[in-house]
Formats: structure tokens, C-alpha cells, sequence
């Protein structure tokens, strides 16, 4: 795992160190959901709701994000607040947007993509979000494709997630997912969710069903020092996931707004979502915010089971080769 050089300008909380330095759990957590996902003042308490969760599951919440010039592993209060309330502007930060928000001193929210680059640097190997960035419909025009499917192919990271936002083209997602060589885990689940979703028609590779099978294969691919991050896909829970034909006549609709408007480039999520709360009576963000805070939870879980010392495999035929030789 890249470490960080020893002047980088990033500031760990004390209790993500702490924790760091024991061995114990840590997940990190994206902030642009918090910027630019949920409206104020919900994501405010959408983001202490999945701290809690993570910290309910046995580990320790690091959201990241930028500030002052410096990147912030585990947010204080008042700079979490700050992310939430808008006012002034919020650089959303994906890996290349790093040294651009630093040196301006701008806030900055990263993406999954960014969390990803900044948890890395801290040693975290897990981290939460709603849904990931992928492939966008049209992309074969546009070229929009999210910036997360490549910090997956290099970075020794695994996102708990929904699927992918069910904003994107999830076919095309899929099959470039499988060309960047990234692990795809369905959580109790043999086909892929789609956020607001329970699940689509798109079958997973993999499949584990409890935090300690998840870790498992985590670990078994790490184990081989491979590099590149994976995906633990966990269908939405059942209360709060949407009905797919209504869900599909919102997002027809927002689609239409946003080709109108003209809105490209990484405005099209924010974009998207926004509109998505408007159009759909706030449904999609009832949903929203349960997820991401379900996806913390078994974050929080996965990440216990991997940091929890494995038992030596017994009766193994390497161990018992080696004893004998
Ligand atoms: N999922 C959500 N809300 C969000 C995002 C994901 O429920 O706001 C964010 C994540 O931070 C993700 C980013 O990394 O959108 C992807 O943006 P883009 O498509 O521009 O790469
Ligand atoms: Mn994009």
C-alpha cells in the first residue's frame, strides 16, 4: 500500500490513529454524498447516522475530506458541519482535484474514488458509500465514466456499496469492471443491486454471506499482493428500496431536464440525484439515506472481521508438509 510521505499535508484524527496504530477496524467514508448527494440539513444527519452505524458494527468512522489546505482523515464536528451546510462552495474531489483544492484551500468533498486515494494513504482498507460512480448512459458519446471504476483497478481498497447508482448504464458498468479486474461480492445476494433497487437482472461473480465470508475473500485476494480494490455489493434494505417501473419514470424524466439543460461533466450526478428527491416526493432520499447507512454498518462489520487475528488453518497440507520437512 503506497504510504503517505512523512510531510504529506494530511491531519488523521487522534482516535483514527489511535485505533490505526492498535490494529483495530477502521472505515473510511466519502463526504460528497454529504456535500453534494443529500440536501441540507438531512445530510447532516444522514452523515451522524452512518457514523453511528459504523461505530454500532465495532470500528472507527474516518470520513474524508479536504480543508485548509490539508486532507482530513476523521472529521471533527464542526468541519463536518461545515461539508453539510453549504453557504459557501464545496469542490467535489476526485483523485486528480487533490492538489488543485490543497493549495487553494478550498473545502472539498471527496468522491468514492477520492476516499478511496486519501484511505490508502492512511492505511484503511475499507470504506462505504451509497452507490458507486460508473459507467453513465450515453457514455459511448459522452465518455462519462466515473473516475471510481479506475481507482478500483489500483487501489487496495473495498468499497461497500449498493451496486452502482441506478442513474448509470449498469451493463456497461459491469463489463468494464470485469476489464479492469476489480472483485465484485454480492452480500446475500446472487444478482447485482441498483441502489434504489433491491436488485437487477445482472448476476454477481461472487457471493458472501456474512461479514466474515466477505473478508475472507478480501483477504484471499490481497493475500496474493495483486493490488487493486474490490466491491461488496449490499442490496438496499427491503423498507426503503423503491419500486423499479416508478423509480424508471423519474429518471426518464430527470434524464430529459438534464440533457435540456445542457448539464455534463461531474454536475450530472448531484444533477441526477437532486432532481431524483424532487421528482419522486423525497422517496429516493428516504432511500438513500437508509442505505448508506446499512452499507456503514456492514462496512463496519467486514472491517472487524479482517482486522480480527485469523485462527492458523489446521491440518492444512502445506502446514503439515512444512512440519515435516
Ligand atoms: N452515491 C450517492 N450519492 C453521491 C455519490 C454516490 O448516493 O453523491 C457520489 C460518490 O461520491 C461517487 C460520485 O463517487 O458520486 C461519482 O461521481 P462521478 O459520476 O462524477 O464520478
Ligand atoms: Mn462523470
Amino acid at each position: 500500500m503506497t504510504q503517505a510521505p512523512i510531510d504529506a499535508p494530511i491531519d488523521t484524527a487522534e482516535e483514527v490513529a489511535t485505533a490505526r496504530a492498535e490494529g483495530r477496524a477502521v472505515v473510511a467514508l466519502e463526504s460528497t454524498v454529504i456535500a453534494h448527494g443529500l440536501p441540507w440539513p438531512d445530510n447532516l444527519h444522514a452523515a451522524e447516522a452512518i457514523e453511528a452505524a459504523v461505530r454500532e458494527a465495532g470500528a472507527v468512522p474516518a470520513t474524508v475530506a479536504l480543508a485548509d489546505g490539508r486532507l482530513r482523515i476523521g472529521l471533527d464536528p464542526d468541519t463536518l458541519q461545515r461539508l453539510a451546510r453549504g453557504g459557501v462552495p464545496v469542490m467535489k474531489v476526485s483523485r486528480r482535484d487533490f492538489g488543485a483544492v490543497l493549495a487553494s484551500r478550498a473545502l472539498g468533498a471527496t468522491t468514492v474514488a477520492g476516499t478511496m486515494a486519501a484511505a490508502a494513504l492512511a492505511g484503511i482498507a475499507t470504506m462505504a458509500t451509497g452507490g458507486l460512480g460508473g459507467v453513465h448512459r450515453g457514455a459511448e458519446s459522452s465518455f462519462d465514466i466515473s473516475a471510481d471504476l479506475a481507482e478500483l483497478a489500483r487501489t487496495p481498497v473495498a468499497v461497500v456499496c449498493s451496486g452502482a447508482k441506478s442513474i448509470l448504464d449498469l451493463p456497461r458498468t459491469l463489463e468494464l469492471l470485469e476489464t479492469l479486474g476489480v472483485p465484485l461480492v454480492g452480500y446475500g445476494c446472487a444478482r447485482l443491486p441498483a441502489f434504489y433497487l433491491r436488485e437487477s437482472e445482472h448476476p454477481v461473480p461472487a457471493r458472501a454471506d456474512s461479514p466474515e465470508e466477505a473478508a475472507a475473500i478480501l483477504a484471499a485476494q490481497w493475500s496474493l499482493g495483486l493490488g487493486g480494490g474490490a466491491l461488496v455489493a449490499n442490496p438496499p434494505p427491503a423498507a426503503a428500496a423503491l419500486d423499479p417501473a416508478r423509480f424508471a419514470g423519474w429518471l426518464a424524466e430527470a434524464e430529459q431536464e438534464a440533457a435540456d439543460q445542457g448539464v455534463a461533466g461531474k454536475a450530472v450526478t448531484p444533477f441526477l440525484l437532486s432532481r431524483l428527491h424532487v421528482l419522486s416526493g423525497g422517496a429516493t432520499l428516504a432511500a438513500n439515506r437508509a442505505l448508506l447507512i446499512e452499507n456503514a454498518r456492514l462496512a463496519g462489520r467486514i472491517a472487524a472481521a479482517l482486522a480480527r487475528p485469523r485462527a492458523p488453518e489446521t491440518g492444512a497440507p502445506e502446514s503439515g508438509a512444512s512440519e515435516s520437512a
